[in-house]
């Protein structure tokens, strides 16, 4: 309890068990002291076998300290979160804030109407009073048949909420709801008749629109039933059209109801102009014309933002985003609320180690108590005046009573009219828009440096991780999606780290240098690739030719090397089981910590490079969310999918193929010198290291030379890095 019995909206209270974690990185520092003691002490002379790879291993070692040092900032002091609704239901019920939901969606092939559908209406469902709400559809895809989508939804609503809301039904994405629930409940009648009649509705709706994806086009009786449909008869292209708005529930209309007479949350759909000569900026656009439509709609003081595969998966979690915003006492410098990005269509052990299960467990808990964590594009309330560039200070705190401000009532008809021109193309020339207002243009993951951006501005953030996750997204589904979307991500991190948005440029001073360090855990990502590159290239070919870049067992040396690797891996393993992972899980977290950092970091450093020295552009690729049967049943068994064709399969063969060869050259060095040389001493942490790459790539081996699914690598990949490799290891045994 706070002063004069004042009762907080949220607490927040430290993680348990802080000193014996401090006692371990106390340990690992003092034995990573020793391995730079042992690395310059034995450096081998001028002229001797292998001193330009002891010192790339040396380098390497450095690199990896840091990193170790600068993630450890997103460990030293995790803090939880919890709120009290009942608390805020019991004080504001009556003066809750309006809420403007933004859903984004590019590609109605890859974005499957139904799924994006599906998102809506759980966010429609919200247990929050419907006349607050509102509902934006971004569809950048310009799609007609999105738009029928969302047609058919606005009609299934006026079924779905009062049936949600009487039942209390969770989770309100139909879908995911009627998958989990296939039979209708037995004990209670009315609810099983009306569960029969809304499971009827949308199974007719689905088939619909399944009809209608199908023939890829909407039938001319279906056209006729909506005026905007007219649209699309002057639309020439996806990247060419006029702004398209739809109100297709006027929620302030009281006239709009449900079917049993309470009020319905505003639907809106927007497709922003596109002209192929002005640059549409991504995501980032199209938020931005979002923010300015909808201020002019509703104009409500928090804005949620979800990707439009990620349902909600708990009607309650605006109430919980509220105890930040609303709370007396500590809400005033709160800018935005993050939740964590979770998934639904996980396998057991997670293959391609897709659920950032540490990341969001554990990382981010550390990165709130530094001052706030990053905003990740998804599942995240925002303040609308933050977020269009207030700067914070002492005391500006919102008067919830005061309600939304002026804004002028105006038919739906009028404010279709009117409303475009804010999601034209040349709205933004000469504005702060995509610089100082709004979510920043010019970098690949524009969510993380706007997040940085409204922190440089002097405001806080906070991280809710309920036990029930809030959001439920889906994630890649094959190696290669997995593998881009990683690129994609450690490319744009590095970005910006090396733009004028560096955290230890731009922060210093305004945000606090546990943020700033923060921050360079996904930062720094992509540079990773080095030194990873180095230590599974370098000392395989080492131990090709016998040299030693270790020490000799007999060595005590040997003892800050064993407990150093032995600490770090004890205490992954230790965290992944206690973020609910298995230990397969964890192999295979291993696994895909390799392949990232041999490829997707890899392409994502080149590429930022090369664009600073002013070569290549950046382009957004859409990762696929849906994939053939096929892949799909492989995926559900867990088998590794290498189809299709990408350099970066390449990479991975032949690093895998390498150690292979150096495994085998290595035992047959043992066997057969052993006497004389005690090889084995001298060589046998080299052994070990190429022995764990080549056990953590036997499915790669299998890809490249056993396996005969569509799966597979493609026989061009075996073929060249076959070739690849045994050049490699020739010229290193030779040379
Ligand atoms: C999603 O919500 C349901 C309740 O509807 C809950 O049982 C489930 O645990 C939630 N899923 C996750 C991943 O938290
Ligand atoms: C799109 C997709 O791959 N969905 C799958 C997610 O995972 C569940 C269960 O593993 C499958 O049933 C879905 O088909």
């Amino acid at each position: 309890m706070g002063k004069d019995g004042y009762l907080p909206l949220f607490e927040t209270k430290s993680a348990k068990g802080r000193i014996p974690y401090w006692l371990y990185a106390g340990s690992m520092i003092v034995g990573i002291g020793f391995i730079f003691v042992y690395r310059v002490s034995h450096l081998p002379a001028q002229g001797e076998d292998g001193r330009w790879a002891w010192i790339g291993l040396f380098l390497a070692d450095l690199w990896f300290s840091f990193y170790w040092f600068v993630t450890q900032s997103a460990r030293w002091n995790p803090i939880y979160r919890y709120t009290f609704k009942e608390r805020l239901s019991q004080r504001y019920e009556k003066v809750l804030p309006g809420i403007d939901i933004f859903v984004c969606t590019a590609d109605p092939v890859l974005e499957p109407p139904l799924m994006v559908i599906n998102t809506v209406l759980s966010v429609m469902t919200y247990s929050y009073p419907p006349e607050k709400m509102n509902v934006y559809l971004s569809d950048d895809g310009g799609s007609e048949l999105m738009f029928y989508a969302l047609l058919e939804a606005s009609r299934i609503s006026k079924y779905w909420l009062p049936f949600c809301k009487k039942f209390r039904i969770e989770p309100r994405s139909p879908a995911a709801y009627f998958s989990k629930v296939t039979e209708p409940p037995l004990d209670d009648h009315l609810m099983a008749k009306e569960w029969s009649s809304t499971k009827r509705l949308y199974s007719e709706m689905e088939k619909r629109i399944n009809n209608a994806m199908k023939l890829g086009r909407i039938p001319d009786k279906l056209r006729r039933e909506h005026k905007g449909f007219r649209e699309w008869d002057v639309f020439s292209s996806k990247r060419d059209h006029h702004t398209i708005l739809q109100m297709l529930v006027d929620g302030r209309d009281t006239n709009t109801v449900d079917n049993e007479g309470k009020p319905l949350p505003t639907l809106v759909y927007l497709a922003r102009e596109k002209r192929p000569q002005y640059h549409h900026n991504f995501k980032a656009g199209a938020l931005n014309a979002l923010i300015r439509v909808s201020s002019r709609i509703s104009n409500s003081p928090i804005i949620l933002n979800v990707d439009c595969d990620m349902y909600s998966n708990n009607s309650e979690s605006v109430r919980d985003a509220m105890c930040f915003f609303m709370d007396e006492e500590r809400s005033h410098e709160i800018a935005f609320v993050q939740f964590p990005q979770s998934f639904d269509n996980l396998t057991k052990n997670d293959l391609y180690c897709n659920s950032l299960k540490v990341i969001m467990n554990v990382e981010f808990l550390g990165h709130d108590s530094n001052g706030g964590p990053l905003y990740i594009g998804t599942g995240c309330f925002h303040r609308r005046d933050v977020l269009c560039g207030k700067k914070y200070n002492k005391g500006s705190k919102i008067d919830w009573k005061k309600g939304n401000g002026t804004l002028v009532k105006e038919s739906a008809d009028v404010l279709q009219e009117t409303c475009g021109v804010l999601a034209s193309c040349t709205y933004e020339e000469n504005t702060q828009w995509g610089k100082e207002m709004g979510v920043m243009y010019g970098i690949p993951v524009e969510d993380v440096v706007t997040g940085l951006s409204i922190q440089h501005r002097g405001w806080k953030s906070v991280y809710l991780n309920p036990e029930r996750k809030a959001f439920l997204g889906l994630a890649p589904t094959t190696l290669l999606q997995t593998l881009v979307q990683h690129k994609r991500w450690s490319e744009g991190d590095f970005q910006i780290f090396c733009s004028k948005y560096c955290p230890f440029l731009y922060g210093y001073r305004r945000i606090p240098l546990g943020l700033q360090i923060s921050y360079c855990c996904y930062l720094l990502w992509a540079p990773n690739c080095l030194a990873t590159l180095f230590y599974v290239a370098v000392p395989p070919l080492c131990l090709l030719r016998g040299v030693s870049l270790f020490p000799e067992l007999s060595s005590p040396w040997v003892l800050p090397f064993g407990y150093v690797i032995i600490a770090k891996y004890a205490y992954s393993l230790g965290e992944f089981m206690w973020c609910r992972g298995t230990l397969q899980g964890w192999l295979n977290d291993q696994r895909m910590w390799l392949f990232r950092r041999t490829t997707s970091y890899l392409f994502g450093f080149s590429d930022t490079i090369l664009k600073l020295m002013g070569f290549a552009k950046s382009g957004f690729v859409v990762t696929a969310k849906f994939a053939d049967d096929d892949v799909a049943e492989r995926y559900e068994q867990e088998i590794m999918e290498f189809g299709g064709r990408s350099p970066m399969f390449n990479v991975l063969a032949t690093v895998a193929l390498l150690n292979l060869f150096s495994l085998v050259a290595g035992l047959q060095r043992v066997v057969t010198e052993d006497l004389q040389a005690k090889v084995s001493h001298k060589l046998a942490l080299q052994i070990v290291l190429s022995g764990l790459v080549v056990f953590i790539n036997l499915p790669v081996y299998q890809g490249l030379f056993f396996r005969k699914d569509k799966g597979r690598m493609p026989y061009s990949v075996t073929y060249h890095s076959t070739i690849l490799a045994i050049l490699v290891s020739l010229l290193a045994l030779c040379y």
